[in-house]
């Protein structure tokens, strides 16, 4: 079977990646990953120009349908992930960056311009836990603007990291703006922003950071996460792929994305629960699928959603 896909002309032998966040932070992490023979490729933490420590634990907390995290960023900074992905690897690397501020965001970006790194980056424009640094892309005029000064100097492949959207008409405004721009990639979704679980037992949130909320993902995301595929993939131009991320937890989750129009699907709380073992499970269930309805590649179905 042939569970290839790309991104801007490079080849992902495998469509699984790790979600970013998830067993990315260290070059350890990041080489397991790359070593495993279902993974496509990898996705870094989002690196800051800074090295930084995050938010106080518990930061991180399972749920039985999914996960919730206020982690805050943790990374060993910009020097440390570029150092990691210029060297050469087997298989593509996606550096993830993500200022504080959208001057950030410039700064990153023109030192990845000026690295000889010419891989993928991926801006995260999402990122729920940062403490008074609203998610960039729910501000669409901020988000074509920072996008109008980045492309005016950077000439690299870039994709972008979004949040989920709930309406229809965001979608069609977000998309307006991305549609502007020669991006490579959008990855979609970033965790669900803000949720809050409350542990009736002991009267209380379970993590600390922010009063408890934190970003949701697994599998209570799922459907979010296929509305945004689909939405995206049916408003923006060709050329820009879709990075499926949210709610895998089986075979039939990554068909789902697929047929939603992904190109390559992420994985991330069902990483951090499973370990990289479930690569291998999520092949053998999506393969299963593909042949009992006589599928051969990707292709034969990506993107194929029927509508009743
Ligand atoms: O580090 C985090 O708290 C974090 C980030 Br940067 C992100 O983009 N998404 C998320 O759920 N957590």
């Amino acid at each position: 079977l042939d569970l290839s896909g790309q991104i801007n002309g490079q080849q992902f032998e495998h469509l699984f990646l790790n979600a970013s966040g998830v067993h990315c932070q260290s070059t350890t992490e990041l080489d397991d990953l790359l070593n495993h023979p279902a993974v496509g490729g990898i996705v870094t933490k989002s690196a800051t120009l800074e090295k930084r420590d995050g938010n106080p634990a518990p930061r991180y907390y399972e749920l039985a349908d999914g996960s919730i995290n206020s982690m805050g960023l943790p990374n060993f900074g910009y020097d440390y992930y570029i150092d990691y992905v210029k060297q050469s690897h087997a298989k593509p690397t996606i550096l993830s960056v993500a200022g504080l501020s959208a001057a950030d965001d410039v700064q990153l970006l023109h030192q990845i311009q000026a690295s000889d790194y010419a891989g993928l980056t991926e801006l995260n424009l999402s990122c729920p836990n940062v403490i008074g640094k609203p998610q960039m892309a729910y501000d669409y005029a901020g988000t074509e603007a920072l996008l109008k000064e980045i492309f005016a100097f950077f000439k690299k492949p870039l994709g972008v990291k979004l949040p989920p959207y709930f309406d229809l008409v965001h979608f069609d405004q977000i998309a307006a703006v991305l549609n502007q721009f020669p991006l490579t990639h959008v990855n979609t979704i970033n965790s669900v922003g803000n949720g809050l679980w409350v542990d009736v037992a002991s009267e209380s949130v379970v993590i600390k950071p922010k009063g408890g909320f934190g970003g949701l993902g697994g599998r209570m995301v799922l459907l979010t996460a296929l509305a945004n595929v689909r939405a995206l993939r049916q408003r923006l131009n060709d050329s820009i792929k879709i990075i499926g991320t949210g709610g895998v937890k089986t075979g039939a989750d990554v068909f789902a994305h697929i047929l939603c129009g992904a190109e390559l699907v992420s994985v991330g709380t069902q990483l951090q629960v499973e370990g990289l073992s479930v690569y291998d499970r999520l092949t053998t269930e999506l393969s299963r699928i593909m042949a009992d309805k006589g599928y051969h590649s990707l292709s034969d179905f990506r993107g194929k959603l029927k509508t009743i």
